[in-house]
């Protein structure tokens, strides 16, 4: 028995991990109480660490056509699969889709951008536009920079003001805090507070000093009310930013439409409560507020990530300790650079005309893009780390496009509902014989540090690791079929030393290529040893000497370098957004829904995929439709047994659960269930399928600055399901 260290890739949170390995098996899994950001802390899905590893269903070889063959007999196969599809259709009728756990590994960091290259097609989807994109295109917009995203100063604030997160149970997302319970705890222990808004009553809202329910969807209306407010009772101070930021005036012109007592009908919240929530932040000696899934996966979610950020501008708690900051992650420079801002559209999506926002396109017109005859139609696809069928909006109709396909490729360890459909199906080795490092989620921690893991267990001999199969599939994909991976991983290191002197290239260490590349970025980045210009300073050795990671203190003010604007300043009012508001007031208008859907998520869960670990799968049924006690009586729903759900793109049963956390007129239903579809090897979600929640999302409906799609307040109709 041994002990490694490794930093857990199940979720944002980036804890630190105790395994105990016999042999090649992680027996257990457990908090690293030396960890420099998570202290010990774990959750349930982490301490399955090792379940996940050795779970049965995993695949071990490649699948082709369901049969299992060996390595190079995979690789023939997507060649043969794709070079005549890209010889007579181009490289258009290839699309990709990115799914979430591409976040968490260094493949998804360090060769999905080349394979993206390689792959030459607009065709590029993934599950940020089921996420976060809004908040991308505000950051975008605000700050020039769309991945340059402010986090709560979590551990320093007065105040928080969390709307549609609920860190509970999702540990937190677009803010990297191991722990973030402990921290909002240790935040009302400090004699602050932290504020609630969301449809239910969740177990983040049951914590918080106060609740506030809101109808699903109108966030926007409730902060430009508190923009409203801080304008006309002369509360906006924008503290040290203020010469840094312009567009102020236009704000206060935008929010003169939408006094709080104007909006707070559509939001289910009293006015006054509107007013003294403002009154609140702007009292606060620090505050933030933070916004997730339930203010971007909205209609109007690109203006609410804005309107957050313009609330955290107005009361000067931009940039500023206690208020919402910028992360220095280590792999990043740090420096000034002159801005090109931030435009999207630089093309369209062919049969929706939807604008490319990032490189990509929104998932919500994949569908369309298979079904539609015409030149530049999509007929393969390959898809990395992702579950479409369960997680993409009206995803029956998807699963049913996906069997149009003249090829798919997926790059998965699980035969789940998307891969069923792969011609080709490539299993990535397990994290235990991976190495770690988190290049997205250190640019959204809440205090800078850097850790990285190397694998737990060497590599089997044979067998490509993650790394080793994009840089394979960028090959096929660039002409060169047969090529060693090995020419891929020297090209990406030629790259990554292209501004590092010659002299300086023979000193770059590291076992795996992965870490190579790593190297090179730590030790070019903001703490890093410049290849000896920085004696002390970091490298890939002084992390793999760390192996509780290296704390790099609190966050530290970041502007006016981190902006990348063309005017070098913060531009609070852009003209995309100002136009969305003048939408955004004519949807006052509109009649409201008699019963909206939103989702939920829970601590044991993980979107789709992690239904197979039987630890989890304990306890009660979660798979539920929860209904307010007054909507249940007035639609003749009782708990425990079945209602059918209908919404403009699909039916579905689900099993109620009558409860007063949701609020009257909102239903609420987890996503990523729906284990009951023939050719899957899931066999233990199998046994508690659930339904799929995104049958009934619309895609159709969509933000359209981010091309995000809507997947909370979705209209619903809701009735016992008939007797047969
Ligand atoms: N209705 C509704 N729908 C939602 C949401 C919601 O709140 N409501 N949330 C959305 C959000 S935030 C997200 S991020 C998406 C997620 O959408 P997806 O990313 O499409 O779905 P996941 O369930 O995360 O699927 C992850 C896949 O990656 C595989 N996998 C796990 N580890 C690895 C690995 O190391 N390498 C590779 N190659 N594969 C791996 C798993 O087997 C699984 O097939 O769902 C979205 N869908
Ligand atoms: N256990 C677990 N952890 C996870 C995941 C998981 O599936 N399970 N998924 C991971 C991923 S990929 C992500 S992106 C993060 C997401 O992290 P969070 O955003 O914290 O996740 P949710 O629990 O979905 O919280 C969203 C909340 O928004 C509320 N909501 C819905 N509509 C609205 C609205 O219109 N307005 C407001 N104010 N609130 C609304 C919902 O009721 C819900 O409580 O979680 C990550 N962590
Ligand atoms: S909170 Fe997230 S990172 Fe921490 S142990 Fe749980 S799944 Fe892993
Ligand atoms: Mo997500």
């Amino acid at each position: 028995m041994r002990t490694a260290y490794r930093t857990c890739p199940l979720c944002e949170a980036a804890c630190g991990l105790e395994l105990t390995v016999d042999e090649d098996r992680v027996v257990s899994a457990r908090g690293d109480r030396e960890h420099v950001f998570s202290h010990g802390f774990v959750c349930p899905k982490g301490a399955s660490f090792g379940q996940l590893s050795d779970d049965p269903d995993r695949l071990r070889r490649p699948l082709v056509n369901g049969v299992e063959v060996g390595w190079e007999e995979a690789f023939r196969a997507v060649r043969e699969g794709l070079r005549p599809l890209l010889d007579r259709y181009g490289s258009q009728a290839l699309a990709l889709y990115l799914g979430n756990p591409n976040a968490h590994t260094m493949s998804g960091g360090l060769y999905v951008p080349p394979l993206i290259r390689a792959l030459g097609s607009r065709n590029v989807y993934s599950a940020s536009t089921v996420d976060q994109m809004p908040k991308h295109v505000s950051c975008g917009y605000l700050f020039g920079n769309p991945n340059i995203i402010p986090v709560p100063d979590l551990d320093r604030t007065d105040f928080l003001l969390v709307l549609g997160a609920n860190p509970w149970e999702s540990n937190g997302s677009l803010a990297t805090a191991a722990d973030f319970p402990g921290r909002l705890k240790a935040l009302l222990a400090r004699g602050g507070r932290f504020v609630v808004v969301d449809p239910r009553r969740t177990r983040t809202a049951a914590a918080a000093s106060d609740y506030i329910p809101i109808f699903p969807g109108t966030d926007a209306l409730l902060l430009f009310a508190i923009v409203h407010t801080l304008f006309d009772e002369d509360l906006v101070d924008l503290g040290d930013v203020s010469g840094h930021v312009v567009g102020v005036d236009a704000v206060r012109a935008l929010a003169l439409d939408f006094p709080p007592a104007l909006v707070s009908e559509m939001c289910g919240i009293p006015d006054d409560r509107i007013r003294s929530l403002a009154r609140e932040l702007a009292a606060a000696p620090t505050a933030a507020v933070y916004g997730r899934i339930g203010t971007c996966t909205v209609e109007f979610g690109t203006l609410t990530s804005w309107l957050v950020d313009v609330v955290n501008t107005l009361t000067g708690n931009l940039d500023r300790p206690g208020g919402v900051m910028f992360p220095l992650a280590a792999h990043t420079s740090g420096a000034a650079r002159p801005g090109k801002g931030f435009r999207i559209g630089r093309w369209h999506s062919r049969v929706r005309g939807l604008p490319e926002v990032k490189g990509e396109l929104p998932v919500a017109t994949l569908a369309d893009e298979i079904e539609t005859p015409g030149d530049d139609q999509v007929r393969a696809l390959i898809t990395i780390a992702g579950n479409p069928v369960l997680s993409t909006p009206n995803s029956g109709r998807l699963d049913r496009a996906l069997t149009g396909l003249d090829f798919m490729v997926s790059v998965d360890p699980y035969l789940n509902e998307t891969t069923r459909h792969a011609d080709v199906v490539l299993p990535p080795t397990d994290s235990v014989r991976k190495g770690h490092y988190d290049f997205a989620f250190l640019t959204l921690a809440v205090r800078n540090f850097a850790a990285y893991s190397p694998p737990v267990l060497p590599p089997e001999p044979g067998i490509p690791d993650e790394c080793d199969i994009l840089a394979r599939l960028s090959l096929i994909l660039s002409g060169q079929d047969d090529a060693d991976p090995s020419v891929f991983h020297d090209h990406l290191l030629h790259q990554a030393l292209t501004r590092v002197p010659d002299s300086a290239h023979a000193l770059v260490t590291g076992a795996h290529p992965a870490e190579r590349l790593l190297d090179v970025a730590l030790r070019t980045g903001a703490y890093g040893d410049g290849f000896g210009t920085n004696p002390g300073g970091l490298s890939l050795q002084r992390l793999l000497d760390a192996p509780h990671g290296i704390d790099l203190g609190p966050l530290q003010p970041r502007l006016p370098e981190a902006l990348r604007t063309p005017s070098g300043k913060v531009e609070l009012c852009p003209p995309p957004l100002a136009a969305e508001a003048a939408r955004l007031r004519e949807s006052l208008s509109r009649d409201r829904a008699d019963m909206v859907l939103i989702g939920r998520r829970h601590l044991r869960s993980n979107n789709s995929w992690m239904h197979n670990v039987p630890a989890l799968m304990k306890g009660r049924a979660r798979c539920t439709l929860q209904v307010n006690p007054a909507d249940a009586i007035r639609l003749s729903l009782t708990d425990g047994e079945s209602a059918q759900v209908t919404s403009r793109a699909g039916t579905l049963t689900a099993t109620v659960e009558v409860t007063a956390a949701v609020m009257p007129g909102v239903a609420s239903l987890p996503h990523g269930w729906g284990h009951d579809l023939p050719g899957t090897r899931l066999s233990v979600a199998a046994t508690t399928p659930g339904v799929n929640s995104n049958i009934l999302t619309d895609e159709l409906a969509i933000d359209p600055l981010s091309g995000n799609s809507v997947l909370n307040g979705i209209p619903v109709e809701i009735k016992p399901t008939p007797a047969t």
